[in-house]
């Protein structure tokens, strides 16, 4: 018997993934690992997943029924690279070879079209869920050929997570497309992730909560608009008690935040598109500075030296776990419709037909940003597919602008009190920025047309404009007006 799907790499996401494949009806799975070791173990371990083991990639292939296609869940960069090659010298045109590794989306767009000139199909698929979402269910970002989603799409709807009754896998768009929005996904976890931990700082700091009053706070807020597979991981993180010293764990844990790049890649992309993800930017940032030990140092000795006024406690209104809470929710609000902004955007730079409800609906569950909130950027997008922005939905504009007062409250605090919350913070300022009459970006354009001769437009006509600086202050037009 031949195998209908194959995996490469069986490292924590490949044995997961193949173990769900395996117990999905109609699947019949071939595995294989660099390491053989590595094989024989999770065949050892799972008989009852009857897997088709092989030692060699020749045997490999030669196990899959075709069209053969199999998923490679290798180390991103070089390790994909290698195997993708081992992979295309042995497959026939039509078969498919999927990437289901984090890999860069112009990594995928290069792959796709190098493959596609060889008649093999290529698919870069994003897969969010961690180990557990491997094993029991992912969300599934899969880009490459309509043709290629034809044989894959019903493969990849046995194992991925089901919301409603749906299950969280849509073909998102060609070549490069998955990984893409798998990007900005991560992206818009880091912000989310980030605003968690800032509210978590100041009912702490500035509200005086206790870490058990915390975990209660927070398993509050997971019954309501903010339920989210991060505010409920983030109760059971508050809830750990470290075994040797008895203390919460969140206390002697270092604080200095790693990552793995992909919030980077997200706001290097916004960058070279021009689309503000200020949440996102802010969320890298966040994380960049408390890995900054020696400059963190100094700075307090110099603080703790000086004679300046120390920051106020503030005057902390009775209401502010639920202002915060109001001020967490808007800021989510804002990361999300920049991440959402940037997807349109990429789609626009490379070609994508991105339906956004439906990318909405596949991060409802399985995925580290699954959340209730998901539910209404589906409606959003149903009632008004071409949404200029999130925060322009009725429930959105409605929902901001009935915390919005507490929003300002809040970050006002943050400020007086000296606890940072640049999530909670650029974001009230990228929603004022969009809500202003006049942006001073008027007197931006006029100093560079002061320095640069980089002219400027005026509100009561059309054309491009420089005053004469050095000369004698007049005004010319320096293009035809339409008019
Ligand atoms: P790792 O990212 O730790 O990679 C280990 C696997 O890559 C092993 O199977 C290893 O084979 C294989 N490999 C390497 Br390294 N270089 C190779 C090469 N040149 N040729 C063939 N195989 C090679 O595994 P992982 O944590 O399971 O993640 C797999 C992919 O899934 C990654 O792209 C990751 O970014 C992505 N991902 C991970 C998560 C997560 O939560 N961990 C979530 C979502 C996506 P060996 O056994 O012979 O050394």
């Amino acid at each position: 018997d031949r195998a209908n799907i194959g995996v490469v790499g069986l490292a924590v996401m490949g044995s997961n993934l193949a173990r769900n494949l395996a117990s999905r009806e109609g699947n019949t799975v071939a595995v294989y690992n660099r390491t053989y070791a590595r094989t024989e173990e999770l065949v050892t371990e799972h008989p009852e997943a009857g897997f088709i083991a092989s030692e060699t990639i020749d045997d490999f292939v030669a196990t899959l029924a075709t069209p053969r296609t199999a998923i490679i869940m290798v180390q991103a960069g070089k390790g994909t690279d290698a195997v993708i090659e081992q992979l295309a010298e042995r497959f026939e045109p039509g078969d498919i070879i999927v990437d289901g590794g984090n890999a860069n989306f112009n990594d995928t767009i290069r792959r796709e079209r190098e493959l596609r000139e060889r008649g093999l199909n290529f698919v870069g698929t994003g897969i969010s869920g961690g180990e557990e979402g491997a094993l029991n269910g992912p969300s599934i970002m899969p880009g490459g050929s309509p043709e290629a989603w034809t044989t894959l799409g019903p493969i990849l709807k046995s194992i991925a997570a089901v919301a409603e009754g749906e299950p969280c896998v849509t073909h998102v768009g060609t070549d490069g497309a998955g990984h893409f929005v798998k990007m900005v996904h991560n992206g818009i976890e880091y912000a989310d992730m980030q605003l968690i931990a800032e509210a978590y700082d100041l009912l702490r700091r500035v509200g005086g909560l206790s870490v058990e009053q915390l975990v209660d706070v927070f398993k509050d807020w997971n019954t309501g608009d903010l339920e989210s597979y991060l505010i409920e991981i983030s109760a059971e993180v508050l809830a750990q008690k470290d075994a040797e010293t008895g203390q919460p764990l969140v206390d002697v844990i270092l604080d200095e935040a790693g990552s793995k790049g992909t919030g980077v890649w997200t706001v290097q992309n916004a960058l070279g598109l021009g689309i503000p993800v200020s949440g996102i930017g802010e969320a890298v940032f966040a994380r960049a500075v408390s890995s900054k030990t020696a400059q963190r140092a100094a700075m307090r000795a110099s603080v703790q030296g000086s004679t300046r006024a120390h920051p106020a406690t503030p005057q902390v209104p009775d209401t502010f776990v639920d202002d915060v809470r109001a001020a967490l929710y808007a800021s989510k609000v804002v990361a999300y419709a920049q991440g959402f902004d940037l997807i349109v955007a990429g789609a626009k730079e490379y070609g994508w037909d991105i339906d956004l409800g439906a990318l909405a609906k596949i991060w409802r569950a399985g995925c580290i940003i699954r959340a209730r909130f998901l539910n209404r950027i589906v409606d959003a997008y149903a009632a008004e597919p071409d949404l200029e922005t999130l925060l322009v939905d009725p429930y959105f504009a409605d929902a901001v602008a009935s915390g919005e007062e507490t929003w300002r409250r809040v970050v006002g605090i943050a400020a007086a009190a000296g606890v940072p919350a640049p999530g909670f913070s650029s974001a009230l300022s990228y929603f004022d920025s969009l809500a202003a009459d006049r942006l001073p970006a008027a007197l931006i354009q006029g100093q560079r047309d002061f320095f640069g001769a980089h002219t400027y437009k005026r509100v009561d006509k059309d054309g491009a404009f420089h005053t004469l600086w050095s000369g004698d202050r007049s005004e010319i037009s320096t293009t035809p007006s339409t008019h």
